[in-house]
This record gives structure tokens, C-alpha cells and sequence, in this order.
């Protein structure tokens, strides 16, 4: 398919300053009645060309005069006398039969959109790209007693009662958007309602919208909101900008949620909560992703992207922005490792892989298919460094340099680092991590002699050798043998290719603690000794650092027996996990987070041929030198974890690793420990109990394992959200039945491929199953194509992610290589396959 290249972009020949849409719902067939006021931009004699996908057209006038209708599979092209005209189209389309999950469809009885980033055009004929910025006035009619609630963008206008049983509604957005940001809902629906003051004394509605049994659910993500609102007050002068806010909460979406102007539409996984319904986990991710749609009224829609390539500019720094938040909140330094832990498990492997594209990319077939970690998450990471090397208080002048000088405008990464820059950042330099596709190595030489420390840093990046080299914040420490911090500094930018430092008056050959606090996204080569290890881990005062030599710790002896199959470096593993159980009770949380071992893939990433086979005996073989060393006092520990209800930092903390605690404690399938998992299981008063316990007993032999799913599916069985993790409990199972089991649920009458949170669960749950999706006859492997398949004729997006992780086989030892290759190329061969699909397999064949 033909690729969009960032350096062909062109302005649009046509503006579009007014929208008036006039929508007659039905859930079979929708009319769309639309009149646009066009206007020409700048001087030229090019068409007016609109975008349309699988609409029906019904009739077409211009400045009132009718026109035949006969448009194109891919919209229309009109050419207009004059530099202004009317457009008046009415279309059909059909959102019951709408599984793409874009556009207007049919989920769970209710009308909703999705139309970032082109799905408008499967609603009406329009220029559907982000630069085109309208005012819109949007009528809804349709049928009263099955869509009681009808909602769209901007404020409430005019409503009342139509014959035949019909309603209408009238909304009205006075901010100019793009058509990526339009929305509707129609439904059956009852919201939770509160109110928000905002800092200038405007009162703003606020509605979280579901099904009447579900508000007492939406508690949760209301709080969020109100402080998230106060949020974007305090820190960076945002004020709210109409009079309502809604939420709605459909079960059938593509993404977690969707900023759209003043009706921001989430999946429901990341609305609803309650004590038994929710783990702390999800009331977290609901926080932060309420938070993200939430800020994305200033990041995004005030202030939207000129073209898709400049996605990241929205993205990159709303997750910043809703990482601020989310450390605000909770513990910043288990945020930080959690975003690190993120980044590493799916932005390093991405950008290691075939997929890997610079955080703006040049060129693509399908965009959705850069909603990518590197996108967002490493596009974080680069705002984070603008912020760290501005200070708080210039960073905040420059966002607010930006936010005044591109409202209400389509802007660009360069706009962004322009107000940087005026801070004095070296936004020249910095414009190279968005050009750059690579994680960058950093690595440091030290040699130490009469007092002086001589340091050769270089930086090299193995995916583009030789290319420009990148502004680096390198933040380190050094530490004496005995634990005493000798010199810390914050204020290092690498700019070269190779930096010598020298330092002077250090007794000692230090101790070198490297990119503490992550500040830069690179990978430090190579890693300090393991007895160098110890020390940081009992004394780096950065919380992060110190988790990270832990973390160190484990992947050196990891990746030493997955390679050579002796166990080296257990001992040390053991005595730091000591050394943190001794202090579980002082900082639950990160003792939590620090205990949790390396994933499998994140091992893999760090060896140069990957052999799942042997990482898993590696990692299993670790956690039984941990239990067998420490038995006692990980049961006492777990003993002490019984936490108070509710969402206290310490009490989140305890269960977080009350549940890591008993996963260890299940190491050898012991029966006590199984008998213990059982007892956590059915006395829990919370989800995150019920869940870690399940979570562990999923990988046992024992009889308690069935009993505890069968509990589960029967007490959640209509709740959709909760049942999807009884299906990944299954299908993420280190048990060797899991492909049987996994085969089994895909005929389950609850298992629905048109949904894609249960896809994700079984299918993709599976595919992320490091022990089991490594099948030495590639059974695995097929039996994730045959769902790619599957999931490319109903809804390509779902497909496109779907077979991402067959894009790994490059790595892989033999036997697997091959055989996840030939899927690959099976999918590629197959007839008929979407744009979405070809892409990402093309590319991962390539
Ligand atoms: N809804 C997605 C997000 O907020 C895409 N904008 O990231
Ligand atoms: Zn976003």
C-alpha cells in the first residue's frame, strides 16, 4: 500500500469553518444529514476533496444546487466556482454492522463513535485530517425509550419530545476541532453527577454515564477527575473551558479511552470500580487514564496536531502529563519504576524490533498502527527530559508559552520545542530523539589514579550507526566501597559522541551509579559488578537506582544460566532479597516492586539469541534458590502484610506485595503454599487479594486451583470487565495445558472475538505467555495466526496489534525462529488482508 511521508506535506486547498450535523438515529441504518461551509485556502484551483469510507451516498448540493451522486469508494472530489461554498450531503451507514470499532457503531445496545484518527470519514464526507478545524452544531433524533440519553460535544441546547416516539437533542461547541475529535452516544444510560468549581468560579457539570446498575461503580473515576481538574489548575494553569463534562463507558472499544471535546468515551475497564470489582491495580490505571483523557483538553484539543506524524506531541506529553499526576497522587518513586518497568517490557523490544520508528515517524501505511509504546511512552520520556533540564519553574513558563501561543491551532513538534527553547533549552539538539528510531547505549569507562577519576562516556546507537549524536541528561553518583556517597550530579548533558570527565580529589576507585533516577531512555553498558551491585542496593539514596541494582543483580544471574545453564550469582540475589525482607514492613511498596523478578521477555531482551526454554528453567530456578534460602522469613513477611481496606498509599503497598510475597511462596507448587493461595483466595475482601492469589494458583497442579477459577467465573460471570482476567488468569498459565486450555475457552459461549478486551485477554494473554507460546512444534504460534485471521475480516485494528508479538522471531533460537517466521509469512500470503494487517506484517517480515 501506498505510504504518507511527513516531508509531502501540504496544507489543505479547503477550510471548513462551520458543521451543522443533523443525525436520525437507528441502530441499523443512520442517516447523516450534513451542511458545511467551505472555504478556500490561499490561491489556487485545486477541488475540494472529502474523505468518505463505506458511506452511502443519498444526495449531494452545492450552494443548494443539487449534484448527481456518484462518488468514489474513497469520498468525493467536487470542484467549486468561488472561494466560498455550502456542501449539503446526506449519507447512510450501518452501525450495527459496524465491527470495525470505528466510526458509528452498535455496543451493548448503545450508539457510540470512535473517530480518531480517521474514522469520521466512515461517518460523512469530509476533509478528515487534523488540520481542518471546525465549529460544529450536532441534532441528534432517535428513538426515545431506546435511547433515553442522547450526548455529543460541546454544550447542551435545545431538547424535547418528536412524533412517532422520537426525541432530540441539540449540542453546540464553540471551540473549533478537528473531525478526529467528534463524538456522540446514544443510549440507554444513567450518570453518576457531581460538579467542579474552577479556578476562575465557573461551575462545570460533570457526568460519568453506564448502565443504571453500574454508577455506584463510577465513584472512583469521578474522584480522579475532580483531581485531575485541580490538577491541571495547580501545575500547569489549565482551566476547564465549557460547561458540562462527560464520560461514557462502552464494553466494545478499541482503545482504553478517547479524549473527544467535552464527551470523553472510555473502554469500561478503565471506568468502573469498586472494592470486590476493582485491584488497587485498576483503580490506579483508572486514575491516570481518566487524568490523561482529562488533559488532553489542553494537550490535544485546544492545542491539536497538524498531520499524524506529529501524534506524539499530543501523546508523549499528555503521558507525561498524566505521569505527574498519577506521582502526585500516589508514591513518585513507584511510579517511576513502574513507567520504567513499562517502558522496558514493551518501548525497548519495539525499538530494538522491526516495527521500531522515531518518535515521529516519517512515513506510514495505516496510522493506527503507530499508536505505538514508542509513541507514547518514549515520547514521555523526551518531555520528561525537556522538563528535568528546564526545572520546574522554566518548564512550566515554557508549556505556558506554548499552550498561548498555539491555541486553537494544528500544531508541530518544532512549535513545542520553540517554547522550550525560549526557556533555554537546546531544543536543536533535543529535535534528534524525535528523528531517531534506537534505544541509545551509553557506556562508560573509568580509570582511577592518584586521586583523580577519569570518565570516556560514549554514546552509540546500534540501529543507526554513525547518526547524530543525542543530548544525554546523565545523572550519576559515586559511591566508596563502604557505602558512602562520595559525589552526585544532575547537571551532565551529553552532547558528543565520546565526553571525557575528569574528576578530582577521590581517594577510592568508586562505585559508578549510572542514569539514576532513568533520566535519559538508554540502555548503561555494561553493568557494575555484582559485589558493586550490593552496595548500591544497600545504599543509593535514589530509590530508583537502588531498585535498579537489585533488578541488576537478578538479570546478571538470570542471563548467565539461561546462557550457560550453571546458576551463578543466586547468593547475591538472596542476600539483597534478605536485606529488603528485613524492611518490608518500612516501605511495603518498593520492596514490592524491587522483589518482583525480571519478566521472561525482559530477559530475553537482554540476551543476544533468545531460548524461552531456557529462561524459564533460569527464572524458575532463581525463584527456588529464593525460597529455599528464605522460606521463613517470606512467610513471615507475607504473614505481615494483612493491609486495611481502601486506597492509602501503605495500604496498597501491603497487598501489592502480599501478592508477590505468595507467588514466590508458590515456587515448588508446595501444598501449604497452595493451601495458603487457596485461603488468601476465598477469605479476600478485595479484588487485589482475590486476584494475586488466583494469579498465583493459575500456574499450580493442585485441585485448589480449579475450585478457585471455578468460584471466580460464577460470582462474575455478567460483570464482562472482571471476567476478562478469569480468561488471562487461564491463558497466561505456566501450566503445560495452557494451549489445550486456551483452544478450549475460544469455543467458551463467554468468549466473543468481536470484543476486543476479551481477544486481548484470552488471545493476546497468550501470545504474551513466555513459557507456553514457545511451542517447540510451533503450535502456539498457529494458534495465534488462525486468530489474527479471524480477528483481520472483523476488525483490523484488533488484528494489527493482535500479531505484534510474532514480530519477535528474528531473535529466537532455533527451533522457534523458523517456525514463527512461517506464520508470519502464512498471514502474509493469506487473500484479502486489511491495510492495517499487511503493514505490520510486511514490516516484520522485512
Ligand atoms: N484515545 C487515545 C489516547 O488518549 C488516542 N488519543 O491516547
Ligand atoms: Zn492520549
Amino acid at each position: 500500500p501506498a505510504r504518507k511521508r511527513l516531508v509531502d506535506y501540504r496544507p489543505p486547498d479547503w477550510l471548513v469553518p462551520e458543521m451543522a450535523l443533523r443525525f436520525e438515529l437507528d441502530a441499523e441504518r443512520t442517516l447523516v444529514h450534513a451542511r458545511m461551509r467551505v472555504r478556500r485556502n490561499g490561491a489556487h484551483a485545486s477541488a475540494l476533496q472529502l474523505d468518505g469510507e463505506e458511506l452511502e451516498l443519498l444526495s449531494l448540493a452545492v450552494n443548494g444546487v443539487v449534484r448527481p451522486v456518484n462518488a468514489a469508494p474513497e469520498g468525493l472530489v467536487l470542484e467549486i466556482d468561488g472561494d466560498e461554498a455550502l456542501i449539503e450531503t446526506v449519507v447512510a451507514i450501518r452501525p450495527a454492522a459496524n465491527s470495525r470499532l470505528m466510526g458509528l457503531y452498535s455496543s451493548g445496545g448503545n450508539l457510540c463513535t470512535q473517530c480518531e484518527a480517521e474514522g469520521f470519514r466512515r461517518i460523512t464526507f469530509f476533509p478528515d485530517r487534523p488540520d481542518v478545524l471546525s465549529r460544529y452544531q450536532v441534532r441528534l433524533e432517535a428513538d426515545a425509550a431506546r435511547y433515553p440519553v442522547l450526548l455529543a460535544n460541546g454544550n447542551p441546547g435545545a431538547a424535547g419530545a418528536l412524533p412517532d416516539g422520537r426525541h432530540f437533542a441539540e449540542w453546540d461547541d464553540p471551540f473549533p476541532k478537528p473531525s478526529y475529535l467528534f463524538a456522540l452516544v446514544a443510549g440507554d444510560l444513567q450518570a453518576l453527577e457531581d460538579a467542579f468549581v474552577t479556578l476562575s468560579g465557573r461551575t462545570v457539570k460533570l457526568g460519568i454515564w453506564v448502565a443504571a446498575a453500574d454508577v455506584p461503580r463510577c465513584r472512583h473515576a469521578m474522584e480522579s477527575l475532580k483531581a485531575s481538574m485541580a490538577f491541571d489548575e495547580q501545575v500547569y494553569g489549565r482551566e476547564y473551558d465549557l460547561d458540562v463534562f462527560n464520560i461514557v463507558a462502552v464494553h466494545d472499544f478499541n482503545f482504553g479511552a478517547m479524549e473527544n471535546k467535552g464527551l470523553n468515551i472510555f473502554n469500561a475497564k478503565y471506568v468502573l470500580a469498586d472494592p470486590d470489582t476493582a485491584t488497587d491495580w485498576d483503580y490506579d490505571a483508572i486514575a491516570a487514564i481518566v487524568a490523561h483523557e482529562y488533559f488532553h483538553n489542553w494537550s490535544g484539543n485546544r492545542v491539536t496536531c497538524r498531520d499524524w506524524f506529529q501524534l506524539s506531541l499530543k501523546e508523549g506529553f499528555t503521558v507525561f502529563r498524566d505521569q505527574q499526576f498519577s506521582a502526585h497522587i500516589g508514591s513518585a518513586a513507584v511510579k517511576r519504576i513502574e513507567g520504567v518497568r513499562q517502558l522496558r517490557a514493551s518501548q525497548f523490544p519495539e525499538d530494538e524490533g522491526p516495527l521500531a520508528h522515531a518518535v515521529r515517524p516519517e512515513s506510514y501505511a495505516e496510522i493506527s498502527n503507530f499508536y505505538t509504546a514508542t509513541v507514547y511512552d518514549k515520547g514521555a520520556e523526551l518531555i520528561r527530559m525537556m522538563a528535568t533540564r528546564l526545572g520546574a519553574a522554566k518548564f512550566r513558563a515554557a508549556t505556558d508559552r506554548y499552550f498561548a501561543d498555539n491555541d486553537g491551532t494544528a500544531a508541530t513538534v518544532e512549535d513545542f520545542l520553540a517554547a522550550m527553547q525560549s526557556q533555554g533549552l537546546e531544543s536543536e539538539l533535543f529535535r534528534r530523539w524525535y528523528e531517531q528510531p534506537g534505544t541509545p547505549r551509553v557506556a562508560v569507562q573509568a580509570t582511577h589514579a592518584d586521586g583523580r577519576l577519569e570518565l570516556l562516556i560514549r554514546q552509540s546507537n546500534p540501529k543507526l550507526p554513525g547518526a547524530a549524536p543525542l543530548p544525554i541528561p546523565l545523572r550519576f553518583a559515586l559511591f566508596a566501597a563502604d557505602g558512602r556517597k562520595l559525589l552526585e550530579r544532575d547537571d551532565l548533558l551529553l552532547t558528543d559522541a565520546e565526553t571525557r570527565l575528569s574528576i578530582e580529589g577521590i581517594a577510592e576507585a568508586p562505585i559508578l551509579s549510572l542514569n539514576r533516577g532513568f533520566a535519559a531512555p538508554i540502555l548503561i553498558e555494561p553493568a557494575p559488578r555484582r559485589d558493586e551491585l550490593l552496595v548500591l542496593a544497600a545504599h543509593e539514596d535514589d530509590p530508583f537506582a537502588r531498585y535498579e541494582a537489585v533488578q541488576q543483580l537478578m538479570l546478571s544471574a538470570l542471563t548467565a544460566s539461561a546462557a550457560g545453564g550453571v546458576a551463578i550469582g543466586h547468593d547475591e540475589v538472596v542476600e539483597a532479597a534478605r536485606a529488603l525482607l528485613a524492611k518490608a514492613g518500612d516501605d511495603p511498596a518498593f520492596v514490592a516492586e524491587t522483589l518482583l523478578l525480571p519478566s521472561e521477555a525482559l530477559i530475553g531482551d537482554r540476551m543476544p539469541i533468545v531460548d524461552p526454554e531456557a529462561i524459564h528453567a533460569a527464572r524458575e530456578e532463581l525463584r527456588c534458590s529464593l525460597l529455599s534460602a528464605l522460606r521463613e522469613p517470606l512467610w513471615a513477611a507475607w504473614r505481615g502484610c494483612d493491609a486495611p481496606e481502601g486506597q492509602a498509599p501503605r495500604a496498597k503497598g501491603l497487598r501489592r506485595l502480599k501478592g508477590i510475597l505468595l507467588s514466590l511462596l508458590l515456587a515448588d507448587d508446595g501444598a501449604e503454599a497452595t493451601a495458603a493461595a487457596f485461603g488468601q483466595f476465598s477469605g479476600a475482601a478485595n479484588m487485589t487479594d482475590r486476584m494475586s492469589a488466583l494469579t498465583a494458583l493459575s500456574h499450580s497442579q493442585g485441585a485448589e486451583r480449579d475450585d478457585a477459577l471455578r468460584l471466580f467465573a460464577a460470582r462474575y460471570d455478567l460483570l464482562p470487565e472482571v471476567l476478562d482476567k478469569w480468561f488471562l488468569a487461564q491463558s497466561s498459565s505456566t501450566r503445560p495445558d495452557t494451549r489445550a486450555v486456551v483452544e478450549a475457552l475460544a469455543q467458551h459461549p463467554r468468549f466473543d472475538a468481536r470484543n476486543p478486551n476479551r481477544l486481548r485477554a484470552l488471545v493476546l494473554g497468550f501470545a504474551m505467555n513466555q513459557t507456553r507460546f514457545h511451542d517447540r512444534d510451533g503450535a502456539g504460534y498457529a494458534l495465534l495466526a488462525g486468530h489474527v485471521l479471524t480477528a483481520d475480516r472483523i476488525n483490523p485494528q484488533s488484528a494489527a496489534r493482535l500479531v505484534q508479538p510474532l514480530a519477535r522471531w528474528r531473535r529466537l533460537a532455533e527451533p522457534w525462529r523458523p517456525l514463527m517466521r512461517a506464520e508470519l509469512e502464512r498471514i502474509a500470503h493469506t487473500p484479502g488482508l486489511s491495510r492495517d494487517l499487511t503493514e505490520v506484517v510486511t514490516t516484520s517480515l522485512s
